[in-house]
């Protein structure tokens, strides 16, 4: 379908220069311009890789495989590797774990296109070469490697700037084994580098709780994806689920049960199993909104946590979130920060990465006027923007003490009703997470000066659409059945994986402001998420961000790449399902029998 739909664009490109042009010199000028466009489409990465099935995803920056051949895989095979690291080297022992025992069965035979010489020799050896052993993971480390597979087979090389470019390397070779007994693609050179550093995938486990096991299996998989950050909303008004040394109320009243919460010792886990395999995991303490559970523990620091009614008289349909009481933590009360304080400090030594993530999303003006002490405050000439300077200057600089970035959702400085004055937070020490507007959000962050993180809803929240959280599907009228177009009170349609695919993040930014955006993330709200539906949920809609922020949306024409990117995303798709992620189908098998 691509090859097909590349040629009549050529032709029809050719069709309209050829009635325009007149003279020669124009001519001459045009044939030219077309060899180029020929030349370029015709690259070796494009021609051979989604021809062949062997398929790299997300798709490297530049792979060029000239004569496409395949050499089995010695049983023998070995990697050697700088012994002294620690996560490195548990990298390098899972991947040749896998390479050896995976035997994938493509969905396209590759032995159409690839010369498959299983009597050259075997390859028998990775030799895995790091520059800078010490460069911890954290945002914008060097992930790049380039990885050589020479014709002869034998012996292939992997050298990379930093441990976790060495296992982003490790990723693509373990994609370029298949079949049983393993043949390996030779004759291949990889080098690759990510567009963006922040490329991540946000779980909320406060509306519905997820075991451990499923959290790590989300890691493996977005580091199968080159993702490279676990954002964890693990606090809201639903429940507490984090187990905290000094505040352990918080946990044993404010969760699910003893049996729905995280001990440290599983933090501990999931933050080394992310370092295994180059995932930061960022934690995201809620507040001061979306704090109802804390009042579990604390009643006295939360307002209306109690309130089972919208303060403003919107009906139950309209609330956020299915909120039982949203609740959001009393700026006056000194308590509030001797809470949070504890908070603070056990999260960032449970969690070592730099960025902290501190919410205040969402502030409901009617859950903090419900309260006696913020109503004097108020009649007193107070208003509720000052609330939330005094909340974020009485937090913020305690974050940032820890040698903390401290990362907000937008509204703390873009809300129309309560928001800071930007002066209390300096864009060293803050990044904006955009979830509203589109690029209009993004433009506004990024020329205010602050980096950004993009989750805009419209494209990047995977929650919505299935039906609303009082189970009707809301996309359709109840009455008449017709699209109503706006998928019900309070959430989008289903995003599609085309349309996570061809956000372009930096779209209608200057050079200088394109470089403040950090990268994208997507977010899994979990209303109506649990485990049941988490990977179906997740996958393979967030390999379309994964391709889109590491090298792209766009082919070598600048066209938007998502028509081609399909065959390839069934190919990956099918690789990850056989690595026990039970990923969505995206096609019938039909299409595979029946190409273009
Ligand atoms: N919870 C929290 C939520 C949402 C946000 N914050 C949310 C808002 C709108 C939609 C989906 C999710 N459920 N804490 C917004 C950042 Cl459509």
């Amino acid at each position: 379908t691509y090859k097909y739909l590349r040629q009549s664009s050529q032709v029809s490109l050719l069709k309209f220069l050829a009635s325009y042009s007149t003279s020669t010199t124009m001519q001459i000028l045009i044939v030219i311009l077309l060899m180029g466009f020929l030349l370029a489409s015709a690259a070796p990465f494009s021609s051979s890789q989604s021809d062949s099935g062997v398929n790299v995803w997300p798709k490297p920056r530049n792979f060029s495989w000239p004569q496409p051949q395949a050499h089995l895989l010695s049983p023998n095979f070995a990697i050697t590797s700088p012994a002294n690291h620690k996560y490195l080297s548990s990298a390098v022992k899972r991947y040749h774990q896998l390479l050896l025992s995976e035997h994938h069965r493509p969905l396209v035979n590759p032995s159409s296109s690839v010369r498959i010489n299983t009597s050259a020799p075997p390859l028998l050896t990775l030799s895995i070469t790091v520059a800078d052993l010490a460069a911890p993971l954290h945002h914008g480390v060097d992930e790049s490697y380039t990885l050589t597979i020479p014709i002869t087979g034998g012996a292939a090389n992997l050298w990379a700037q930093t441990a976790w470019g060495a296992m982003r390397g490790l990723e693509t070779l373990s994609q370029l084994v298949w079949g049983d007994p393993s043949l390996v693609a030779v004759g291949v050179y990889v080098w690759d580098s990510p567009l963006f550093g922040h490329r991540g995938v946000m779980l909320d486990t406060s509306r519905n709780f997820y075991g451990v096991e499923d959290i790590l299996r989300t890691i493996e998989a977005m580091s199968a994806n080159k993702l490279n950050v676990f954002h964890w909303h693990i606090t809201d008004s639903h429940s507490f689920p984090l187990l905290l040394p000094s505040e352990p109320d918080l946990a044993s009243k404010g969760s699910y049960g003893s049996a729905m919460q995280y001990s440290p010792a599983d933090v501990t886990k999931i933050v080394e199993f992310g370092l295994e395999h180059a995932v930061r995991v960022v934690p995201e303490i809620d507040a001061p909104g979306h704090t109802g559970s804390w009042a579990e523990a604390y009643p006295e620091i939360v307002t209306c946590a109690n309130m089972f009614w919208w303060p403003d008289g919107v009906d139950w349909a309209d609330r956020l979130a299915s909120e039982p009481g949203t609740g959001h933590l009393n700026p006056l009360n000194p308590k509030t920060y001797q809470v949070l304080k504890n908070v603070i400090h056990d999260v960032s030594t449970l969690f070592p990465e730099p960025f902290f993530h501190a919410g205040a999303d969402e502030i409901i003006p009617g859950c903090w006027k419900a309260d006696p002490t913020i109503q004097s405050f108020l009649s007193k000439g107070g208003t509720l923007s000052e609330l939330l300077d005094l909340f974020v200057n009485s937090t913020f600089p305690y974050i940032v003490s820890l040698n903390r970035t401290v990362v907000y959702w937008e509204d703390v400085l873009l809300d129309d009703n309560v928001k800071v004055q930007a002066t209390i937070l300096p864009p060293e020490h803050t990044i904006l997470q955009t979830w509203n507007n589109g690029h209009n959000n993004t433009k506004r962050i990024v020329s205010s000066g602050y980096r950004v993180i993009v989750s805009s809803s419209e494209f990047y929240y995977l929650d919505c659409g299935h039906g609303d959280f009082l189970g009707n599907n809301s996309l359709y009228d109840q009455q008449t059945g017709s699209d109503t177009g706006n998928g019900g009170s309070w959430c989008g349609p289903f995003k599609t994986w085309q349309t996570i695919y061809n956000y372009d993040i930096t779209y209608g930014l200057t050079e200088d402001e394109a470089k403040l955006v950090l990268g994208g993330e997507v977010a899994l709200w979990s209303e109506q998420a649990d485990p049941t539906v988490l990977d179906a949920r997740i996958w393979p809609r967030t390999s379309a961000l994964a391709e889109s922020l590491w090298s792209g949306n766009r082919d070598s024409m600048g066209m938007k790449r998502s028509a081609e990117a399909t065959d390839r995303l069934n190919e990956w798709r099918s690789r990850i399902v056989a690595r026990g992620v039970r990923a969505e189908p995206i096609q019938p098998l039909w299409c595979i029998r029946n190409p273009g």
